[in-house]
């Protein structure tokens, strides 16, 4: 039995799911409310963070190691160019998204405004909520700036570096958070990889207390 320990808005979580849909890996979703730190919860991963995958007699945490590892052990569709280069790209822009998108405007929006009311940590701090806000904008650009000269992120192919970025900007457009006017290069993206099969998962959660706006789910937003 393949299983995978999540929240649907975690974009650790959404990254290994989108990879897994888009390499058609059967998975059992099983939502682990990480903040009541339940011990079987933490025997899985000591470190107590989701994503945690039960696949091939393991659990696996860590999101980037889960996803490399399922590109090697199911290589259809690759997730992950051939040159050294490349790789070495797709793993620079993994961690971008995954350590200063995440820090700089995750953190600062998606946990601010949702992840403290679910976890009963208070209000939001408006001035990390103002810091998200501005820090989204440069982050758009850069992304705008790269797809000037590639189709995709990391090149010309779709790789974990798209769905890296995907897992952040589709959790922050369920909070509407994301200004689609501001690059048409970003836009045109997201359309691209949102339509495909592997995104229908996400787009169909629904959080109880935070509904999406209409746009998020409509693949002509
Ligand atoms: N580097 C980890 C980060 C995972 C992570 O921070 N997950 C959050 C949810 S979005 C979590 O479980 N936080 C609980 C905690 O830090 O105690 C990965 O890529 O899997």
């Amino acid at each position: 039995m393949t299983r995978l320990y999540h929240v649907p808005l975690s974009p650790f979580c959404r990254k290994v799911r989108l990879v897994m849909a888009e390499k058609r890996i059967e998975v059992e979703l099983v939502e682990e409310r990480y903040w009541e730190r339940d011990p079987d919860f933490l025997r899985r991963n000591p470190a107590g963070k989701v994503p945690v995958l039960r696949m091939n007699g393991r659990a696996m945490a860590e999101s980037q190691a889960i996803v490399e590892y399922l590109d090697e052990v199911h290589p259809e569709p690759p997730l992950m160019p051939e040159s050294p280069g490349g790789r070495y790209e797709v793993r620079r822009l993994c961690a971008w998204f995954d350590d200063k998108f995440h820090r700089e405007v995750t953190a600062n929006l998606l946990y601010e405004r949702v992840n403290k009311k679910i976890t009963r940590e208070g209000f939001p701090d408006s001035r990390a909520v103002k810091a998200g806000a501005r820090a989204i904008k440069y982050h758009l650009d850069y992304m705008h700036w790269l797809l000037d000269q590639r189709r995709w992120l990391a090149g010309d192919a779709p790789t974990l570096a798209d769905f890296a970025a995907a897992a952040h900007i589709s959790a922050l457009d369920y909070i509407s958070d994301v200004d689609w006017h501001r690059s048409d290069n970003v836009r045109d993206w997201y359309a691209k990889i949102k339509s495909r099969p592997a995104f229908r998962g996400i787009l169909a959660d629904q959080v109880p207390g935070f509904p999406p706006p209409a746009h998020y789910a409509d693949l002509d937003f």
